[in-house]
């Protein structure tokens, strides 16, 4: 998820207590601009459950999904968030060439690039969280991939026939990347400042929004973010963080149901609340029609972990309950919310595509023990393809 916070160690260490990254055109706090009262999504939506399968296994914190029109999936990898390899983020192309359904066989997947840097940061936040590639977006002819790397710039790289290069770099920490085809403009979720940026080529950024602390003083966490075609919005995922901080309480502070999806209009830099209710939202899609399809993490907060040891006591969940996730089908026009999956292992990041949903899951570090649906299994990155009807 890469998702650290503000006034985390890290970040006051990088900016010696400054939380201002970006040269800014406001500096006052926006406040929502509310029209319409937003989705609340209810205790227990109806359930309409898609069909879905695995279609890649054995990944190392699977992240940003994108399909390219050749039907090949371009998946980047956070790694292993293992001090002692620190290099094993990865950017991957995966074919279906013998026509299976998967892309688990001999020669489907090819390395764009690798020795990518990875951090577990569960040192900071007490939860089992690897930092490192993230979000894959595609727009005005390119396909982009950023670095989330904290503690130093995020790199943006541009993916071609000719090669991965480096397309641009922030101090921002960007988890998630959009590209708006009206502006010809990048936007980017930057997590740790709580900020909405435009990305510009060459290097760096400019602070569209920064969203103010919630109702229970948590910081906002934008994480995820989309381009709303029908309204030239940008929609956002507010994951939230803890009310005491990430250096308070036990890590598991976290208030179920306090995160959200907001639109920004990033002419006017103003945003209102678009659904409320969602617990800890990751990655949001928009389909033709105008609906979103949103990922929660996880329903709880569960075993924290002190140290790096902790996590080879036993089964643990790691600071997020373990196969909790949903996916959410929120139809803006009747403002039904339906839960099309469940049971989904700490997902991450979304791509809609010709009739299907991708999700990347298994988020954490791969291998340890946690507990499956099934009882103790090794955590495992892996892809499901979900089937819209
Ligand atoms: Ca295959
Ligand atoms: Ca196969
Ligand atoms: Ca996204």
């Amino acid at each position: 998820m890469a998702i650290c916070y503000p006034g985390c160690a890290h970040e006051r260490a990088a900016e010696g207590g400054n939380r201002g990254h970006v040269s800014d055109g406001t500096s006052r706090s926006p406040i929502a601009d509310q029209a319409i009262a937003p989705i609340e999504v209810p205790r227990e939506p109806a359930l309409n459950l898609l069909k879905r399968t695995v279609v890649a296994r054995g990944l190392r914190n699977p992240r940003g999904l994108h399909v390219a029109k050749d039907g090949s999936l371009l998946v980047s990898e956070a790694g292993t968030g293992d001090p002692k390899n620190e290099l094993s983020g990865a950017l991957l192309r995966m074919r279906d060439t013998n026509g299976d359904g998967d892309f688990d066989d001999e020669g489907e997947r090819q390395l764009l690039l690798g020795d990518q840097p990875s951090r577990n940061i569960l040192d900071i936040v007490r939860r089992d969280e690897v930092f490192g590639m993230a979000g894959i977006a595609a727009g005005g002819g390119k396909v982009l991939v950023s670095l989330a790397f904290f503690g130093g710039p995020s790199i943006i790289f541009s993916v071609s026939s000719s090669g991965v290069n480096q397309w641009g770099s922030t101090h921002n920490n960007i988890n998630d990347l959009t590209y708006d085809p009206q502006r010809k403009t990048w936007y980017g979720a930057a997590s740790t400042t709580d900020e909405v940026v435009r990305l510009l080529e060459g290097g760096r950024a400019e602070r569209v929004i920064k969203i103010p602390t919630l109702a229970s003083g948590q910081d906002a966490v934008p994480g995820y973010l989309s381009k709303d075609p029908g309204t030239g919005k940008i929609l956002v995922s507010l994951f939230t963080g803890s009310p005491e901080g990430e250096e308070g309480g036990d890590g598991t502070e976290l208030v179920p149901r306090a995160g959200g999806i907001i639109s920004v209009d990033p002419d006017a830099r103003r945003f209102e609340w678009l659904v409320t209710g969602l617990t800890a939202p990751t990655d949001l899609e928009i389909a033709q029609d105008g609906s979103i399809y949103v990922l929660e993490f996880c329903d709880a907060f569960l075993d924290p972990l002190e140290t790096r040891q902790d996590m080879y006591k036993g089964p643990s969940h790691g600071g997020f309950k373990r196969f909790s996730g949903r996916l959410l089908h929120i139809d803006r026009k009747t403002r039904q919310v339906e839960v099309v999956a469940m049971g989904l292992d700490a997902p991450t990041n979304l791509a809609l595509s010709a009739g299907a949903l991708f999700v990347a899951e298994g988020m954490g570090t791969p291998g340890r023990s946690i507990p499956g649906p099934e009882g103790p299994q090794p955590l495992e990155g892996f892809i499901e393809k979900l089937l819209i009807p």
